[in-house]
């Protein structure tokens, strides 16, 4: 094996380059990434990257040696270490206050400088970088750069007078990596796809199907959610957002025998009476086979919680198989939820929500190691061991005037992989409850089907 290579696969156990699908900074799907950053780490290595990085150029033309922040910083210091040229260094942006000065370090007008670059892609950053080190009357040649990812850069720098040298190419190190089996034919061929200027067609990640996630899903309200969708082929919860026991019975009537659960706000029954709606929801529950879900949406410490769940005019662990709760007031405000599922509030679907992605990962986190909790309710993916509830669904509205906003269900199973369909007014609202209920259970597993 020649030392390059054998150098390169040194480098490359550093983790310097990914492959997979990465979105750069100009929103472009790549199928590498690279950061040579670790390089700098490992100082066995930096000194033999310097001293190969020397040998590919006229050293007696510089007087400098300048990196490009920061990555290259690093590498130029050792290249100056090894090679007694002196460094200077070029700060990213001028200080605000002194002397406000871009290049540090000692230099004189009408000296020539190596410019020292870790990756170039486009080119545009050099061309960028270079004019600031010109106008302090320093000339630049050259550039020695570690790896040229064939965009471009090189020739559009060359065709500007720079001589612009490169250690390796991405061709080259996938041809390296090649032939030691560390990447697959396929990948290899993206990569070529990529470099030709083409956009890259990543294969679709599957979602996983009901039966694989009774596999992943322990927890026993997900278990039974999960093989009455099997059951049923229904992936549809009717938000039953009436006001009297007359209205929602009359509802679960009509649509139990499509639904996997129904979701009650059950302090908006205006007769609420244990027995006058309880009892027969329950039958009902059990004669059409799905399970009840009430949307409580708990929000406070756990001794609370555990009252509100248990006592006052609702008891809602008398009744309810699962029940939706927050995650704000953190993992052991959780804890009183027994004998129930719990599914996590995760991101909400109304304009404005504060659930941004970081609150999200926090929320995630919180949801997958508490073991009450089995599910998240959002609008974005959300990990294979929680199962997903998605609200905000509805064929014909895309809102309502009031803040919320609709998907389809095509595209809630298809963008956001959802196990769950959650939807009210397009149901309850329907002149023909039933049929409403019949399209949206039909969609939504059509969609399950076409995700698959
Ligand atoms: P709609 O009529 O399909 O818009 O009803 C949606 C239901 O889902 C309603 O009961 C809401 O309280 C519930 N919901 C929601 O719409 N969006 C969310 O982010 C969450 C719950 Br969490």
């Amino acid at each position: 094996m020649d030392t390059k290579k054998e150098f390169f696969l040194e480098c490359y156990k550093l983790g310097i380059i990914k492959f997979g699908r990465f979105t750069l900074k100009s929103g472009i799907e790549s199928p590498f990434y690279v950061d040579l950053r670790p390089l700098a780490s490992d100082p066995k290595i930096l000194k033999d990257l310097a001293n190969y990085l020397l040998e590919m150029l006229p050293l007696d033309n510089f007087d400098l040696i300048c990196g490009v922040p920061y990555a290259a910083l690093p590498m130029a210091t050792a290249m100056s270490l090894e090679s007694y040229i002196p460094l200077i260094m070029k700060r990213k942006e001028a200080k605000s206050h002194g002397t406000k000065k871009l290049i540090e370090g000692i230099f004189s007008k009408g000296q020539n400088c190596l410019l020292v670059e870790d990756v170039i892609t486009s080119g545009k950053s050099l061309l960028e970088t270079i004019p600031e080190i010109e106008n302090e009357g320093i000339s630049v040649s050259d550039i020695v750069v570690v790896l040229d990812r064939q965009q471009g850069g090189k020739e559009m720098l060359q065709s500007k007078g720079y001589n612009v040298h490169t250690l390796f190419t991405i061709s080259e190190v996938c041809d390296i990596l090649k032939d030691e089996g560390l990447l697959m034919d396929e990948e290899v061929e993206r990569i070529n796809d990529f470099l030709r200027g083409n956009v890259v067609k990543f294969k679709e990640e599957k979602r996983i199907s009901y039966e694989d996630k009774l596999k992943i899903c322990e927890h026993s309200v997900a278990q039974k959610l999960l093989h009455i969708a099997i059951q049923k082929k229904s992936n549809l919860i009717v938000s039953a957002d009436v006001t009297t026991t007359a209205e929602l019975l009359k509802l679960v009537e009509l649509v139990g025998p499509h639904i996997v659960a129904l979701k009650t706000h059950i302090d908006i029954i205006s007769d609420f009476d244990s027995d006058q709606t309880i009892l027969p929801l329950k039958d009902l529950a059990a004669k059409y086979n799905f399970l009840l879900m009430e949307d409580r949406k708990f929000a406070d410490i756990g001794n609370t919680q555990e009252l509100q769940f248990s006592m006052g005019v609702f008891k809602i662990s008398n009744w309810a198989d699962l029940v939706t709760a927050q995650v704000i007031a953190g993992y052991d405000s959780l804890d009183c939820f027994r004998n129930v599922g719990v599914v996590a509030i995760l991101s909400m679907s109304s304009t404005g929500t504060l659930t941004d992605m970081e609150y999200r990962e926090q929320a995630v986190k919180i949801a997958v190691s508490h073991p009450n909790v089995f599910g998240g309710v959002a609008q974005n993916k959300i990990p294979n061991e929680l199962l997903l509830f998605t609200p905000g669904v509805n064929l014909a509205d895309s809102g309502d005037g009031k803040g919320q906003q609709y998907n389809t269900p095509e595209y809630v199973f298809k963008k956001l992989e959802t196990d769950f369909i959650i939807v009210g007014r397009g149901i309850y609202k329907s002149d023909d409850v039933e049929k409403a209920a019949l399209n949206y259970k039909i969609a939504g597993w059509n969609a399950y089907e076409n995700s698959l």
